[in-house]
């Protein structure tokens, strides 16, 4: 298939591009962790977003190599978040075949081993959808990972088939609240409800909070005020290049 060829020139040539969207402490108004979000910049100046080619890569052995692009890139971008400031971690999305075998077990031990990452670096963002394929599997996967100190985060929490069940077996310390609820839980009364009993539940499970597509203030001060502090979203920034996170830091210090 074309886009499949196109894509693993895409890796083997280097043609991707990894963006940072930074998750924000709404109490300090500092930045905690960042994002990496992919980008395939093409030459028709075009820039093509994952929505339009990690669901077909994730379908191919394809998305082994992405995400192991990805994990070198944070490697290799480490030093230069660490100087701007950004201590803590780096969140990556993980995709269903990542966690169907041994794989990124083996490439993230050289990594550690190498001394290029540690795992108190990274947190793995996944979505309900790469469970569920052979959520035993998964679970193998995760716990080798989680006792090599990777920590997981839910994306999109609360639109799969399945959260609670995984909340149950699953090793996650972070819950991400959807930003379909987030979007409107302001005049919303099921999305309110939906997003205080996330808040609920991950306080009563000792798991963090983020509340993703955080867009207004009004959204930013009423989450604060039921307890998920943690935000993601356009009123803070969108993702951006390392360079324009460098000159956001500096102006933030
Ligand atoms: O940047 P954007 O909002 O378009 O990203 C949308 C979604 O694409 C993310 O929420 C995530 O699920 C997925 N995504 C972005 N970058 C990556 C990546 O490096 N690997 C995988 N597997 N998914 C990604
Ligand atoms: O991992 P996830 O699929 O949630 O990736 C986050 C995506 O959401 C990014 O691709 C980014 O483009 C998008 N995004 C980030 N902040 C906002 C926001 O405040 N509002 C909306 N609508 N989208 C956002
Ligand atoms: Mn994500
Ligand atoms: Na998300």
């Amino acid at each position: 298939l074309r886009l499949s060829q196109q894509l693993s020139d895409a890796v083997r040539q280097n043609q991707f591009e990894l963006y940072y969207q930074p998750i924000v402490d709404s109490v300090s108004n500092t930045t905690c962790c960042v994002e990496a979000l992919l980008r395939w910049p093409q030459a028709s100046g075009k820039v093509l977003l994952p929505e339009e080619f990690i669901p077909f890569a994730s379908r191919s052995p394809l998305i082994n190599a992405i995400t192991y692009w990805v994990l070198n890139r944070v490697a290799d971008d480490l030093p230069a978040l660490r100087q701007m400031g950004f201590s803590h971690c780096i969140h990556i999305n993980l995709s269903a075949k990542d966690l169907q075998n041994d794989n990124l077990v083996q490439q993230l031990g050289a990594m550690l081993q190498q001394g290029r990452l540690h795992a108190s670096d990274i947190i793995f963002e996944i979505t309900e959808t790469d469970v569920v394929d052979d959520l035993q599997k998964a679970k193998v996967v995760m716990s080798k990972l989680n006792q090599m100190g990777f920590e997981f985060s839910v994306d999109d929490f609360g639109t799969g088939f399945s959260s609670l069940v995984l909340l149950r077996e699953l090793p996650i310390s972070q819950i991400k609240i959807d930003r379909s609820f987030v979007n409107n839980f302001l005049i919303n009364d099921v999305s309110r409800a939906i997003v205080c009993h996330i808040i609920e539940l991950a306080t009563e499970l000792n798991c963090s909070v983020v509340a993703e597509g955080v867009e207004n203030s009004a959204d930013a001060a009423e989450l604060r005020r039921l307890g998920a502090e943690l935000h993601q979203g356009w009123f803070y920034t969108e993702a951006l290049p390392l360079a324009k996170l460098g000159q956001l830091s500096q102006q933030q210090a």
